[in-house]
C-alpha cells in the first residue's frame, strides 16, 4: 500500500483547511465543560493506575463484588489438582487475564522471538456456519494455544517480521507505517494451508459495563449500511449468535465486536485463553484432540467466577479527560471534528435502562466509540470474518483515556494487534471509510496536527 502519491496531491492545501472550519459549532465548546467521560462512574486520577479504580458510584456491596472480581483478575491459574485456581491448560495462550491486560489497559507489541504476550491468534477454515460463527480448524479449533501444561505440546507458535512503508505528509514531513506479518509454525499436527488467521492484541477493559448499557435503539441511530447520507461512512452493526441463550444479538466486544456481552467475553477468556472450562462453556479447548484433557475436574471454574470476574471489568470506573480549557486542547477537539474523526469515534452516547446494574443505567458518557463495524479498507484487513463483520471491517475502538496509555502501560501501542507505534500511525492506517479523515490529517499543517495529538492525549 502507497500513501505517498494521495499525500503529495494535497500539498499547499492545508492553509485553506485551517481558515475555514473555524467557524465550528458551539455545541462542541459547551461539551467540553463536561469532563464525566463515564458518567457518574468517572474518577479522576492521571497515574499508572488509572485504568484500576472502582467506579466512582459503586455501593458497598458493588465494592466488595469488585474486589473480589479483581483478585480472580489478577489470579495466576495452574494445573489441576490445586487448592486454588486449579484447570489451566492443557493448552493456553497465557495463565492469567492482567497477561494480555496489563493494569487493565492494553498489551504492547511484543519483541520478536519473545513470548508473545498480549497477542492471540483466531484461526478457522474458509466459511461460516449456520448461525454465522467460525468454522473450525480440525485439531485446532478456533483459537491457537501457544503454550502447554508440563508433557503436554502446545498447538503451535506465533511470530512475525516486520514491514515498512513510507510514507508523505502534506507538509513535506515524512512517516514510516510498520506492518506485522505473522505466521504459525512449530503447529503439534501438520497445519492446513487454507487456514484463515486473526491475530489480536489485549484492549483496556475499563469502562465496558457501560459499552454494555448503550441500548439497541441509541446505536441503531448511526447505523447507515448503504452511506445514505453520502459521507463515505457506512457503519453496521455487528450481529452474533448468543449460544448462552440460543439467540441473535448485537455484537459489542472484542475487536471486531464478536461478543454480546462481557459475561460470553470473559467466559471464552477463560475457556480459549487459559483452558479454564465454566458451566456455560463446558468443553476444554484440548476436546476432541489427541492431548485431551482427561480429568474429570470440569467445570473448573464456576459460574460465580466468571461473574465476578466479568463485572470486574463492567465496573471499572473511567478517567476524567484532563486539560479540557486549554486553547490548544479545545482547537484539537474542533479539528477532531472537523477532519470527520467524530462521525466513528462518536464522542456522546448515552446508556438506557440497566436493571441488573443500576449504577451503569442513563449515564451521558464520552467513549468515542460508536460501537460500529467499519471497513478500515486492505491494510489493516485480516482477511477473516467475524459474525457479519468480513475481513476488512472492524468495531471503531473507544478512544476514552487513550492519552493515558503511555503513563500506564509505558508504550504507545495501537490498533487490533499493537502495530502502530504512537498515535500519529493509528491515524495514518485508517483508509476505506476511514480514508478521508485520514487524508484530513495529513493535510493539517505541522502545528495542528500537533493540537489534534494533544487533544487525543488529553482523553
Ligand atoms: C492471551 C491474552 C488474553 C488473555 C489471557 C485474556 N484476554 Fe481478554 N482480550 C484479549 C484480546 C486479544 C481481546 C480482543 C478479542 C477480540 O478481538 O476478539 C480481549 C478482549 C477482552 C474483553 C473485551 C474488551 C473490549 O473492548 O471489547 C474483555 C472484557 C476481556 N478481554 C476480559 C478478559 C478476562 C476477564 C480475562 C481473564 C479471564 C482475559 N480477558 C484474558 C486477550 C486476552
Ligand atoms: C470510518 C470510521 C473511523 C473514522 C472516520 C476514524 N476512525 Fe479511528 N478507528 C476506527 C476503527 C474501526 C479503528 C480500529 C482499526 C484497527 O484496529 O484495525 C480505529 C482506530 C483508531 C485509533 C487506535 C485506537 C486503539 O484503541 O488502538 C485511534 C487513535 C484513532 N482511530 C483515531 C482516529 C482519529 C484521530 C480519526 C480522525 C483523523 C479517526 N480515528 C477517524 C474507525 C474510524
Ligand atoms: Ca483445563
Ligand atoms: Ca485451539
Ligand atoms: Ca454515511
Amino acid at each position: 500500500m502507497r500513501f505517498t502519491n494521495s499525500a503529495l496531491i494535497y500539498t499547499g492545501f492545508y492553509l485553506f483547511v485551517n481558515l475555514t472550519f473555524l467557524s465550528c459549532t458551539k455545541a462542541v465548546e459547551e461539551s467540553l465543560n463536561d469532563i464525566n467521560a463515564g458518567g457518574s462512574t468517572t474518577i479522576f486520577t492521571e497515574f499508572s493506575n488509572s485504568f484500576q479504580q472502582p467506579a466512582a458510584n459503586l455501593d458497598k456491596e458493588g465494592l466488595d463484588d469488585h474486589r473480589s472480581g479483581d483478585l480472580l483478575f489478577e489470579s495466576i491459574f495452574v494445573t489441576s489438582p490445586s487448592p486454588q485456581n486449579s484447570g489451566l491448560g492443557p493448552i493456553f495462550v497465557q495463565n492469567a487475564c492482567v497477561s494480555c491486560h496489563p493494569k487493565n489497559g492494553r498489551a504492547a507489541f511484543p519483541e520478536s522471538g519473545s513470548d508473545m504476550g498480549g497477542l492471540l491468534a483466531r484461526i478457522s477454515l474458509p466459511g461460516s456456519g449456520i448461525h454465522g460463527e467460525n468454522i473450525s480448524v480440525p485439531g485446532f479449533g478456533t483459537q491457537l494455544q501457544t503454550k502447554a501444561n508440563f508433557g503436554v505440546i502446545p498447538e503451535g507458535q506465533l511470530s512475525y517480521f516486520n514491514e515498512f512503508i513510507e510514507g508523505l505528509m502534506a507538509d513535506g514531513s515524512s512517516y514510516t507505517l510498520r506492518r506485522p506479518v505473522f505466521k504459525i509454525f512449530n503447529t503439534y499436527l501438520p497445519f492446513p494451508s487454507e487456514v484463515q488467521m486473526s491475530v489480536r492484541i489485549g484492549p483496556p477493559i475499563f469502562g465496558l459495563g457501560l459499552l454494555e448499557s448503550i441500548s439497541e435503539e441509541e446505536l441503531l441511530k448511526r447505523v447507515d449500511p448503504d452511506d445514505k447520507n453520502k459521507d463515505g461512512i457506512s457503519g453496521r452493526l455487528n450481529y452474533v449468535y448468543d449460544d448462552r441463550v440460543g439467540k441473535m444479538a448485537i455484537g459489542r466486544f472484542g475487536w471486531k465486536a464478536s461478543q454480546p456481552s462481557i459475561y460470553n467475553q470473559t467466559a471464552h477468556a477463560f475457556l480459549e485463553d487459559m483452558g479454564l472450562s465454566s458451566p456455560y462453556l463446558p468443553q476444554d479447548p484440548s476436546y476432541g484432540q489427541v492431548q485431551q484433557d482427561s480429568k474429570a475436574d470440569d467445570p473448573e471454574v464456576t459460574d460465580d467466577v466468571v461473574r465476578l470476574a466479568a463485572f470486574y471489568a463492567q465496573s471499572l470506573g473511567v478517567p476524567a479527560p484532563r486539560r479540557q480549557n486549554l486553547p490548544d486542547v479545545i482547537y484539537g477537539k474542533k479539528l477532531f471534528a472537523y477532519i470527520g474523526c467524530e462521525k466513528c469515534h462518536t464522542s456522546k452516547m448515552q446508556t438506557g435502562p440497566n436493571s441488573d446494574h443500576p449504577f451503569l443505567a442513563n449515564q451521558s458518557i464520552q467513549p468515542y466509540t460508536d460501537l460500529l463495524l467499519h471497513d478500515m479498507g486492505p491494510g489493516l484487513a485480516d482477511h477473516r470474518s467475524d459474525g457479519l463483520a468480513n475481513g476488512n471491517e472492524w468495531r471503531t475502538p473507544p478512544l476514552w483515556g487513550i492519552g493515558l496509555t503511555q503513563v500506564v502501560g509505558g508504550h504507545t501501542n495501537f490498533l487490533h494487534d499493537g502495530r502502530a507505534r504512537n498515535l500519529e500511525e493509528a491515524i495514518m492506517w485508517h483508509d476505506g471509510e476511514g480514508r478521508s479523515s485520514k487524508d484530513g490529517y495529513a493535510k493539517l499543517s505541522k502545528k495542528d496536527k500537533e493540537k489534534l495529538l494533544l487533544f487525543l492525549n488529553s482523553l
